[in-house]
Protein backbone atom coordinates (compact mmCIF):
# COMPACT_ATOMS: atom_id res chain seq x y z
CA UNK A 1 0.00 0.00 0.00
CA UNK A 2 2.85 2.38 0.94
CA UNK A 3 4.26 2.19 -2.38
CA UNK A 4 0.49 2.79 -3.96
CA UNK A 5 0.34 5.38 -2.37
CA UNK A 6 3.96 7.23 -2.74
CA UNK A 7 3.16 6.72 -6.34
CA UNK A 8 0.90 8.55 -6.42
CA UNK A 9 2.13 11.65 -3.86
CA UNK A 10 0.59 11.46 -0.78
CA UNK A 11 3.17 13.82 0.92
CA UNK A 12 3.00 16.56 3.42
CA UNK A 13 3.66 19.07 1.97
CA UNK A 14 2.04 18.23 -1.40
CA UNK A 15 3.97 17.89 -4.72
CA UNK A 16 2.94 16.78 -8.00
CA UNK A 17 4.78 15.46 -10.94
CA UNK A 18 3.34 18.29 -13.09
CA UNK A 19 3.91 16.06 -16.24
CA UNK A 20 1.88 12.98 -15.08
CA UNK A 21 -2.03 12.52 -17.13
CA UNK A 22 -3.44 9.45 -17.89
CA UNK A 23 -3.90 7.24 -20.72
CA UNK A 24 -7.14 9.12 -22.20
CA UNK A 25 -9.37 5.46 -21.82
CA UNK A 26 -8.59 5.51 -17.93
CA UNK A 27 -11.38 6.11 -15.62
CA UNK A 28 -9.17 7.63 -12.63
CA UNK A 29 -6.76 10.68 -12.76
CA UNK A 30 -5.50 8.48 -8.99
CA UNK A 31 -6.92 4.94 -9.15
CA UNK A 32 -5.53 4.43 -5.70
CA UNK A 33 -6.45 7.21 -3.75
CA UNK A 34 -9.85 7.54 -5.54
CA UNK A 35 -11.11 3.51 -5.23
CA UNK A 36 -8.94 2.12 -2.03
CA UNK A 37 -10.79 1.42 0.98
CA UNK A 38 -12.59 4.23 2.71
CA UNK A 39 -11.67 3.16 6.51
CA UNK A 40 -7.90 2.87 4.95
CA UNK A 41 -7.71 6.18 3.52
CA UNK A 42 -9.21 7.31 6.83
CA UNK A 43 -6.14 6.36 8.68
CA UNK A 44 -4.07 8.02 6.23
CA UNK A 45 -5.88 11.44 6.55
CA UNK A 46 -5.85 11.23 10.27
CA UNK A 47 -1.92 11.28 9.88
CA UNK A 48 -2.23 14.11 7.73
CA UNK A 49 -4.22 16.00 9.80
CA UNK A 50 -2.32 15.56 12.91
CA UNK A 51 0.71 16.94 10.81
CA UNK A 52 -1.28 20.18 9.00
CA UNK A 53 -2.67 20.96 12.74
CA UNK A 54 0.85 20.65 13.75
CA UNK A 55 2.36 22.55 11.41
CA UNK A 56 -0.79 25.18 11.55
CA UNK A 57 0.30 25.05 15.58
CA UNK A 58 3.89 26.04 14.80
CA UNK A 59 2.84 28.92 12.04
CA UNK A 60 -0.40 30.56 12.58
CA UNK A 61 -1.04 32.57 15.70
CA UNK A 62 -4.77 32.36 14.98
CA UNK A 63 -5.08 28.42 15.58
CA UNK A 64 -2.58 28.39 18.24
CA UNK A 65 -4.49 31.06 19.74
CA UNK A 66 -8.02 29.12 19.07
CA UNK A 67 -6.80 25.94 20.09
CA UNK A 68 -5.13 27.10 23.46
CA UNK A 69 -8.83 28.93 24.48
CA UNK A 70 -10.33 25.46 23.84
CA UNK A 71 -7.36 23.74 25.47
CA UNK A 72 -6.67 21.66 22.77
CA UNK A 73 -3.10 20.25 21.32
CA UNK A 74 -2.59 18.82 18.13
CA UNK A 75 -0.91 16.07 19.95
CA UNK A 76 -3.99 15.39 21.50
CA UNK A 77 -6.10 14.47 18.40
CA UNK A 78 -5.59 10.77 18.27
CA UNK A 79 -8.71 9.61 15.96
CA UNK A 80 -11.08 11.22 14.18
CA UNK A 81 -13.71 11.48 17.27
CA UNK A 82 -11.45 13.47 18.75
CA UNK A 83 -11.26 15.73 15.74
CA UNK A 84 -14.59 16.47 15.86
CA UNK A 85 -13.80 18.40 19.28
CA UNK A 86 -11.39 21.32 17.82
CA UNK A 87 -13.38 24.22 17.57
CA UNK A 88 -14.81 25.05 14.44
CA UNK A 89 -13.89 27.93 12.45
CA UNK A 90 -16.35 30.39 11.53
CA UNK A 91 -15.89 33.16 8.37
CA UNK A 92 -16.45 36.06 10.40
CA UNK A 93 -13.36 34.76 12.39
CA UNK A 94 -11.17 35.01 9.81
CA UNK A 95 -12.83 38.47 8.62
CA UNK A 96 -11.50 39.27 12.21
CA UNK A 97 -8.37 38.29 12.11
CA UNK A 98 -7.26 39.60 8.78
CA UNK A 99 -8.57 42.99 9.87
CA UNK A 100 -6.49 42.86 12.89
CA UNK A 101 -3.34 41.42 10.85
CA UNK A 102 -3.22 42.88 7.39
CA UNK A 103 -3.46 42.10 4.89
CA UNK A 104 -3.88 38.09 5.08
CA UNK A 105 -4.38 37.41 8.59
CA UNK A 106 -2.30 35.48 11.08
CA UNK A 107 -3.77 32.29 9.46
CA UNK A 108 -1.15 32.77 6.78
CA UNK A 109 1.21 29.92 7.49
CA UNK A 110 4.29 31.02 5.06
CA UNK A 111 5.97 34.33 4.72
CA UNK A 112 4.05 37.07 2.87
CA UNK A 113 6.62 37.11 0.00
CA UNK A 114 5.43 33.25 -1.45
CA UNK A 115 2.23 34.63 -1.69
CA UNK A 116 1.79 34.41 -5.21
CA UNK A 117 -2.07 34.91 -5.94
CA UNK A 118 -4.48 36.90 -4.61
CA UNK A 119 -8.35 36.37 -5.07
CA UNK A 120 -11.10 37.35 -2.43
CA UNK A 121 -14.63 37.26 -1.27
CA UNK A 122 -16.78 39.70 -2.90
CA UNK A 123 -17.06 41.47 0.29
CA UNK A 124 -21.23 41.98 1.09
CA UNK A 125 -21.50 41.18 4.55
CA UNK A 126 -18.59 44.37 5.40
CA UNK A 127 -14.97 43.84 4.83
CA UNK A 128 -13.49 42.01 1.98
CA UNK A 129 -11.33 38.31 2.82
CA UNK A 130 -8.49 37.86 0.71
CA UNK A 131 -7.17 34.45 -0.01
CA UNK A 132 -3.56 34.68 -0.14
CA UNK A 133 -2.21 31.55 -2.53
CA UNK A 134 1.54 30.33 -2.37
CA UNK A 135 2.40 28.76 -5.79
CA UNK A 136 2.77 25.32 -4.16
CA UNK A 137 -1.19 25.90 -3.19
CA UNK A 138 -2.04 27.17 -6.54
CA UNK A 139 -0.63 24.33 -8.33
CA UNK A 140 -2.19 21.72 -5.87
CA UNK A 141 -5.95 23.37 -6.51
CA UNK A 142 -5.07 22.61 -10.10
CA UNK A 143 -3.94 18.95 -9.97
CA UNK A 144 -6.98 18.55 -7.40
CA UNK A 145 -9.30 20.02 -9.94
CA UNK A 146 -7.57 18.29 -12.91
CA UNK A 147 -8.39 14.82 -10.87
CA UNK A 148 -12.42 16.14 -10.43
CA UNK A 149 -12.49 16.82 -13.85
CA UNK A 150 -11.06 14.16 -15.62
CA UNK A 151 -13.79 11.97 -12.99
CA UNK A 152 -16.08 14.64 -14.92
CA UNK A 153 -14.83 12.72 -18.47
CA UNK A 154 -13.27 16.45 -19.29
CA UNK A 155 -10.14 15.50 -21.54
CA UNK A 156 -7.23 17.11 -23.49
CA UNK A 157 -9.22 17.29 -26.32
CA UNK A 158 -12.20 19.63 -24.63
CA UNK A 159 -12.47 22.96 -25.17
CA UNK A 160 -13.73 24.62 -21.79
CA UNK A 161 -15.32 27.87 -21.62
CA UNK A 162 -15.27 29.32 -18.40
CA UNK A 163 -18.47 31.34 -17.92
CA UNK A 164 -18.33 32.82 -14.51
CA UNK A 165 -16.82 36.51 -13.95
CA UNK A 166 -12.90 36.54 -13.76
CA UNK A 167 -12.15 38.78 -10.76
CA UNK A 168 -11.99 37.79 -7.38
CA UNK A 169 -14.20 34.55 -7.85
CA UNK A 170 -12.36 31.18 -6.81
CA UNK A 171 -14.53 29.83 -9.04
CA UNK A 172 -13.48 30.86 -12.30
CA UNK A 173 -9.99 30.65 -11.70
CA UNK A 174 -10.64 27.11 -9.83
CA UNK A 175 -12.29 25.94 -13.18
CA UNK A 176 -9.67 27.56 -15.20
CA UNK A 177 -6.21 25.89 -14.07
CA UNK A 178 -8.09 22.75 -13.19
CA UNK A 179 -8.92 22.17 -16.89
CA UNK A 180 -5.74 23.99 -18.15
CA UNK A 181 -3.74 21.26 -16.11
CA UNK A 182 -5.71 18.15 -17.32
CA UNK A 183 -4.40 19.53 -21.32
CA UNK A 184 -7.60 20.91 -22.45
CA UNK A 185 -8.16 24.07 -24.29
CA UNK A 186 -9.24 26.87 -21.97
CA UNK A 187 -10.99 29.85 -23.03
CA UNK A 188 -11.83 32.30 -20.08
CA UNK A 189 -14.11 34.32 -21.51
CA UNK A 190 -16.42 35.67 -18.12
CA UNK A 191 -19.80 36.62 -17.65
CA UNK A 192 -21.88 39.98 -16.69
CA UNK A 193 -20.70 42.22 -18.71
CA UNK A 194 -23.96 44.66 -20.41
CA UNK A 195 -24.55 41.98 -23.84
CA UNK A 196 -21.67 39.51 -23.11
CA UNK A 197 -24.07 36.48 -22.98
CA UNK A 198 -25.15 37.02 -26.89
CA UNK A 199 -21.11 37.51 -27.27
CA UNK A 200 -20.94 34.10 -25.71
CA UNK A 201 -23.31 32.28 -27.78
CA UNK A 202 -21.60 33.22 -30.76
CA UNK A 203 -18.22 32.52 -29.67
CA UNK A 204 -19.16 29.41 -27.94
CA UNK A 205 -20.39 28.16 -31.70
CA UNK A 206 -17.71 29.48 -33.13
CA UNK A 207 -14.76 28.72 -31.40
CA UNK A 208 -15.96 24.77 -30.86
CA UNK A 209 -16.57 24.86 -27.38
CA UNK A 210 -17.35 21.75 -25.70
CA UNK A 211 -17.50 22.26 -21.97
CA UNK A 212 -18.92 25.35 -20.61
CA UNK A 213 -18.16 26.05 -16.68
CA UNK A 214 -20.58 28.75 -14.99
CA UNK A 215 -23.92 28.83 -12.55
CA UNK A 216 -26.67 27.00 -13.10
CA UNK A 217 -28.80 30.19 -13.15
CA UNK A 218 -26.59 31.59 -16.13
CA UNK A 219 -26.71 28.36 -18.13
CA UNK A 220 -30.76 28.63 -18.37
CA UNK A 221 -30.08 32.79 -18.97
CA UNK A 222 -27.80 31.54 -21.71
CA UNK A 223 -30.05 29.47 -23.22
CA UNK A 224 -32.88 31.88 -23.14
CA UNK A 225 -30.72 34.68 -24.59
CA UNK A 226 -29.32 31.60 -27.38
CA UNK A 227 -33.41 31.37 -28.47
CA UNK A 228 -33.37 34.93 -28.68
CA UNK A 229 -30.50 34.91 -31.33
CA UNK A 230 -32.56 32.49 -32.78
CA UNK A 231 -30.14 29.34 -32.00
CA UNK A 232 -31.13 26.43 -30.61
CA UNK A 233 -29.49 25.87 -27.54
CA UNK A 234 -28.83 21.91 -28.38
CA UNK A 235 -27.52 23.12 -31.36
CA UNK A 236 -24.27 24.89 -29.66
CA UNK A 237 -22.52 21.76 -29.48
CA UNK A 238 -21.52 21.88 -26.13
CA UNK A 239 -21.35 18.57 -24.26
CA UNK A 240 -20.57 18.66 -20.79
CA UNK A 241 -22.15 21.70 -18.50
CA UNK A 242 -20.03 21.76 -14.95
CA UNK A 243 -21.64 23.77 -12.08
CA UNK A 244 -20.71 25.32 -8.96
CA UNK A 245 -21.80 28.78 -7.09
CA UNK A 246 -25.33 27.82 -5.89
CA UNK A 247 -27.45 25.02 -5.72
CA UNK A 248 -28.93 23.58 -8.72
CA UNK A 249 -27.05 21.34 -10.95
CA UNK A 250 -28.75 18.54 -8.02
CA UNK A 251 -32.25 20.39 -8.23
CA UNK A 252 -34.05 17.75 -10.52
CA UNK A 253 -36.39 20.85 -11.90
CA UNK A 254 -33.20 22.82 -12.99
CA UNK A 255 -31.33 20.29 -14.03
CA UNK A 256 -33.70 19.04 -16.46
CA UNK A 257 -34.38 22.50 -17.47
CA UNK A 258 -30.81 22.71 -18.97
CA UNK A 259 -30.29 18.76 -20.03
CA UNK A 260 -33.50 19.81 -22.00
CA UNK A 261 -32.26 23.00 -23.27
CA UNK A 262 -28.48 22.15 -24.00
CA UNK A 263 -28.88 17.90 -24.22
CA UNK A 264 -25.72 18.11 -22.12
CA UNK A 265 -24.41 15.88 -19.19
CA UNK A 266 -24.64 18.07 -15.88
CA UNK A 267 -22.02 18.19 -13.20
CA UNK A 268 -22.39 19.50 -9.92
CA UNK A 269 -19.68 20.76 -7.68
CA UNK A 270 -18.56 23.46 -5.08
CA UNK A 271 -17.74 23.20 -1.49
CA UNK A 272 -15.92 27.06 -0.17
CA UNK A 273 -13.47 28.93 -1.81
CA UNK A 274 -12.07 29.31 1.66
CA UNK A 275 -11.97 25.53 1.28
CA UNK A 276 -9.78 25.16 -1.92
CA UNK A 277 -9.80 22.81 -4.00
CA UNK A 278 -13.51 23.83 -4.15
CA UNK A 279 -14.11 21.15 -6.21
CA UNK A 280 -13.51 18.92 -3.28
CA UNK A 281 -17.24 18.21 -3.28
CA UNK A 282 -17.76 17.03 -7.52
CA UNK A 283 -19.51 15.00 -9.37
CA UNK A 284 -18.37 11.86 -11.43
CA UNK A 285 -21.09 10.93 -13.10
CA UNK A 286 -23.68 12.63 -15.24
CA UNK A 287 -26.47 12.64 -12.53
CA UNK A 288 -27.39 14.49 -9.49
CA UNK A 289 -24.97 14.76 -6.40
CA UNK A 290 -21.35 14.82 -5.34
CA UNK A 291 -18.98 12.87 -3.74
CA UNK A 292 -16.70 14.09 -1.08
CA UNK A 293 -13.42 13.89 -2.33
CA UNK A 294 -11.82 13.21 1.28
CA UNK A 295 -8.14 13.04 0.73
CA UNK A 296 -8.20 16.57 -0.75
CA UNK A 297 -10.43 18.13 1.86
CA UNK A 298 -11.73 15.84 4.68
CA UNK A 299 -15.63 16.96 5.11
CA UNK A 300 -17.84 15.93 8.04
CA UNK A 301 -21.87 16.42 8.09
CA UNK A 302 -21.98 18.05 11.37
CA UNK A 303 -24.93 18.98 13.47
CA UNK A 304 -25.03 22.33 13.08
CA UNK A 305 -25.28 23.54 17.01
CA UNK A 306 -22.56 21.23 18.89
CA UNK A 307 -20.72 20.59 15.19
CA UNK A 308 -19.67 16.56 16.05
CA UNK A 309 -19.92 14.60 12.82
CA UNK A 310 -23.60 12.82 12.27
CA UNK A 311 -24.06 9.54 10.92
CA UNK A 312 -24.17 9.03 7.17
CA UNK A 313 -27.93 9.26 6.52
CA UNK A 314 -28.17 12.33 8.26
CA UNK A 315 -28.96 15.99 7.43
CA UNK A 316 -26.52 18.61 9.19
CA UNK A 317 -23.68 21.04 7.78
CA UNK A 318 -20.74 20.50 6.44
CA UNK A 319 -17.12 21.01 7.61
CA UNK A 320 -14.32 21.34 6.00
CA UNK A 321 -10.73 20.64 6.56
CA UNK A 322 -8.67 21.21 3.78
CA UNK A 323 -5.85 18.22 3.58
CA UNK A 324 -3.48 20.04 0.70
CA UNK A 325 -3.08 23.70 1.46
CA UNK A 326 -0.02 25.14 3.19
CA UNK A 327 -0.72 29.01 2.80
CA UNK A 328 -3.73 29.34 4.44
CA UNK A 329 -4.77 25.77 5.74
CA UNK A 330 -8.69 25.47 6.92
CA UNK A 331 -8.98 23.59 9.77
CA UNK A 332 -12.66 22.83 10.33
CA UNK A 333 -14.29 24.93 8.73
CA UNK A 334 -17.60 26.00 9.02
CA UNK A 335 -20.05 26.22 6.01
CA UNK A 336 -23.43 26.79 6.98
CA UNK A 337 -24.57 25.62 4.31
CA UNK A 338 -27.25 22.13 4.67
CA UNK A 339 -26.80 18.88 2.62
CA UNK A 340 -27.50 14.99 3.90
CA UNK A 341 -24.62 12.56 2.64
CA UNK A 342 -24.19 8.61 2.33
CA UNK A 343 -21.96 6.12 3.38
CA UNK A 344 -19.06 5.49 0.81
CA UNK A 345 -20.09 2.66 -2.01
CA UNK A 346 -17.57 1.04 -4.44
CA UNK A 347 -20.27 0.72 -6.51
CA UNK A 348 -20.53 4.43 -7.69
CA UNK A 349 -16.61 4.00 -8.75
CA UNK A 350 -14.80 5.77 -6.14
CA UNK A 351 -15.15 5.01 -2.13
CA UNK A 352 -16.01 8.78 -1.45
CA UNK A 353 -19.02 9.64 0.94
CA UNK A 354 -21.74 10.96 -1.43
CA UNK A 355 -24.13 13.96 -1.05
CA UNK A 356 -27.13 12.70 -3.39
CA UNK A 357 -28.87 16.36 -3.30
CA UNK A 358 -25.41 18.41 -3.23
CA UNK A 359 -25.78 21.26 -1.16
CA UNK A 360 -29.55 22.82 -1.00
CA UNK A 361 -29.37 25.34 1.61
CA UNK A 362 -28.12 27.93 3.82
CA UNK A 363 -28.92 27.41 7.27
CA UNK A 364 -28.31 31.37 8.15
CA UNK A 365 -30.53 33.98 6.19
CA UNK A 366 -27.69 34.40 3.20
CA UNK A 367 -28.78 34.27 -0.24
CA UNK A 368 -27.49 33.60 -3.65
CA UNK A 369 -28.77 35.14 -6.74
CA UNK A 370 -27.05 34.72 -9.88
CA UNK A 371 -24.23 33.14 -8.28
CA UNK A 372 -23.41 36.09 -5.71
CA UNK A 373 -23.71 35.47 -2.02
CA UNK A 374 -26.12 38.26 -1.33
CA UNK A 375 -26.59 38.81 2.84
CA UNK A 376 -29.74 40.81 3.73
CA UNK A 377 -27.81 42.66 6.23
CA UNK A 378 -25.97 44.06 3.37
CA UNK A 379 -29.13 45.50 1.31
CA UNK A 380 -30.91 46.65 5.33
CA UNK A 381 -27.36 49.33 4.99
CA UNK A 382 -27.54 50.60 1.79
CA UNK A 383 -31.38 50.96 1.97
CA UNK A 384 -31.81 52.68 5.23
CA UNK A 385 -29.03 54.85 4.77
CA UNK A 386 -30.44 56.33 1.45
CA UNK A 387 -32.38 59.81 2.73
CA UNK A 388 -36.24 59.97 2.16
CA UNK A 389 -36.01 56.38 3.33
CA UNK A 390 -39.91 55.65 4.91
CA UNK A 391 -39.02 53.06 7.52
CA UNK A 392 -39.45 49.81 5.79
CA UNK A 393 -38.48 47.38 3.43
CA UNK A 394 -38.89 43.81 1.89
CA UNK A 395 -36.20 41.88 0.25
CA UNK A 396 -38.03 39.76 -2.30
CA UNK A 397 -36.23 36.76 -4.14
CA UNK A 398 -38.27 35.13 -6.79
CA UNK A 399 -37.74 33.33 -10.06
CA UNK A 400 -38.74 35.33 -13.47
CA UNK A 401 -37.96 33.59 -17.04
CA UNK A 402 -35.78 31.01 -15.67
CA UNK A 403 -32.86 33.63 -13.65
CA UNK A 404 -33.20 34.53 -9.72
CA UNK A 405 -34.22 38.01 -9.47
CA UNK A 406 -33.53 40.30 -6.81
CA UNK A 407 -36.78 43.17 -5.66
CA UNK A 408 -36.25 45.47 -3.08
CA UNK A 409 -39.69 47.05 -1.98
CA UNK A 410 -38.69 50.16 0.00
CA UNK A 411 -41.44 52.35 1.49
CA UNK A 412 -40.64 56.27 1.02
CA UNK A 413 -41.11 59.54 2.65
CA UNK A 414 -44.56 60.84 1.55
CA UNK A 415 -42.32 64.75 1.86
CA UNK A 416 -40.14 63.26 -1.11
CA UNK A 417 -42.42 64.62 -4.37
CA UNK A 418 -43.45 62.00 -6.32
CA UNK A 419 -41.65 63.23 -9.70
CA UNK A 420 -38.41 62.76 -8.04
CA UNK A 421 -38.78 59.39 -7.10
CA UNK A 422 -37.45 58.01 -10.66
CA UNK A 423 -33.53 59.44 -9.54
CA UNK A 424 -34.22 57.78 -5.91
CA UNK A 425 -35.01 54.62 -7.40
CA UNK A 426 -31.74 54.91 -9.95
CA UNK A 427 -29.68 56.22 -7.04
CA UNK A 428 -30.50 53.18 -4.53
CA UNK A 429 -30.17 50.73 -7.24
CA UNK A 430 -26.77 51.86 -8.33
CA UNK A 431 -25.52 51.54 -4.67
CA UNK A 432 -27.20 48.17 -4.31
CA UNK A 433 -25.42 47.14 -7.23
CA UNK A 434 -21.74 48.20 -5.94
CA UNK A 435 -22.40 46.24 -3.01
CA UNK A 436 -23.90 43.45 -3.95
CA UNK A 437 -22.17 42.86 -6.88
CA UNK A 438 -25.76 41.86 -8.63
CA UNK A 439 -28.57 43.83 -9.55
CA UNK A 440 -31.98 44.24 -8.10
CA UNK A 441 -35.13 45.66 -8.88
CA UNK A 442 -35.90 48.60 -6.43
CA UNK A 443 -40.08 49.22 -6.28
CA UNK A 444 -40.97 52.50 -4.09
CA UNK A 445 -43.99 51.83 -1.99
CA UNK A 446 -46.34 53.51 -0.16
CA UNK A 447 -45.04 54.91 3.45
CA UNK A 448 -46.48 51.96 6.16
CA UNK A 449 -46.90 48.98 3.24
CA UNK A 450 -45.72 47.06 5.74
CA UNK A 451 -45.89 45.61 9.13
CA UNK A 452 -43.41 46.79 11.79
CA UNK A 453 -42.25 44.65 14.26
CA UNK A 454 -41.62 44.85 18.11
CA UNK A 455 -39.00 42.03 17.63
CA UNK A 456 -36.90 40.98 14.97
CA UNK A 457 -37.73 42.02 11.39
CA UNK A 458 -38.35 39.63 8.84
CA UNK A 459 -38.22 41.34 5.64
CA UNK A 460 -36.58 38.53 3.11
CA UNK A 461 -39.69 36.40 1.13
CA UNK A 462 -38.12 33.93 -1.00
CA UNK A 463 -40.40 32.89 -3.53
CA UNK A 464 -37.99 30.68 -5.05
CA UNK A 465 -39.35 26.78 -6.09
CA UNK A 466 -36.53 25.13 -4.26
CA UNK A 467 -36.83 27.04 -0.71
CA UNK A 468 -40.95 26.48 -0.79
CA UNK A 469 -40.31 22.63 -1.59
CA UNK A 470 -38.06 22.18 1.55
CA UNK A 471 -40.43 23.74 3.81
CA UNK A 472 -43.56 21.58 2.10
CA UNK A 473 -41.82 18.79 1.61
CA UNK A 474 -38.62 18.13 3.80
CA UNK A 475 -36.21 15.41 3.27
CA UNK A 476 -36.62 12.58 5.62
CA UNK A 477 -33.97 13.00 8.77
CA UNK A 478 -34.31 17.13 8.50
CA UNK A 479 -33.90 19.27 11.28
CA UNK A 480 -36.98 20.27 12.41
C1 LIG B 1 -23.21 25.97 -3.53
C2 LIG B 1 -22.48 25.19 -4.46
C3 LIG B 1 -23.15 24.09 -5.04
C4 LIG B 1 -21.19 26.77 -3.79
N1 LIG B 1 -24.42 23.84 -4.67
N2 LIG B 1 -24.46 25.69 -3.18
O1 LIG B 1 -18.04 27.97 -6.90
C5 LIG B 1 -17.39 27.27 -5.96
C6 LIG B 1 -16.82 28.06 -4.87
C7 LIG B 1 -15.60 28.80 -5.31
C8 LIG B 1 -17.80 29.07 -4.32
O2 LIG B 1 -18.87 29.33 -4.83
O3 LIG B 1 -17.34 29.61 -3.19
P1 LIG B 1 -17.94 30.87 -2.45
O4 LIG B 1 -18.02 32.02 -3.37
O5 LIG B 1 -17.12 30.99 -1.21
O6 LIG B 1 -19.41 30.46 -2.05
C9 LIG B 1 -19.62 29.37 -1.21
C10 LIG B 1 -21.08 29.15 -1.01
O7 LIG B 1 -21.74 29.01 -2.28
C11 LIG B 1 -21.33 27.85 -0.28
O8 LIG B 1 -21.24 28.04 1.11
C12 LIG B 1 -22.72 27.49 -0.78
O9 LIG B 1 -23.69 28.18 -0.03
C13 LIG B 1 -22.73 27.99 -2.21
N3 LIG B 1 -22.36 26.93 -3.15
N4 LIG B 1 -21.25 25.71 -4.60
C14 LIG B 1 -25.04 24.63 -3.76
N5 LIG B 1 -22.56 23.30 -5.93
Amino acid sequence: MTADISMEQWTWPPSYDETYRPPEGQTHWLPRRETMPAEQREELILARIRQIMAYAWDNAPFYRRKWDEAGIHPSAIRTLADFEKVPVVRKEELRADQAAHEPFGSYLCVPPDEVKHINGTSGTTGRPTAFGISERDWRSVANAHARVMWAMGIRSSDTVLVASPLSLYWGSWGAYIGAERLGARVFPFGAGAPGQTARTVRWIKQMGVTVLYGTPSYALHLAEVAEEEGIAPASLGLRAMVFSGEPGASIPTIRSRITEAFQVGVYDSGSMAEAAPWMNLGAAADEPGVLCWQDLVYTEVCDPVGHQRLPYGAEGTPVYTTLERTSQPMIRLLSNDLTRWEAPSAERGRTYPFLPRGIYGRIDDMFTVRGENVHPSAIDEVIMAAPGYGGEHRIVISRESAMDTLVVQVEYDPRQPEESLPGWVERISGRLRTVLGVGARVVPVRQHTFDRTGFKARRVIDNRELLQRMVTDPPPGSIP
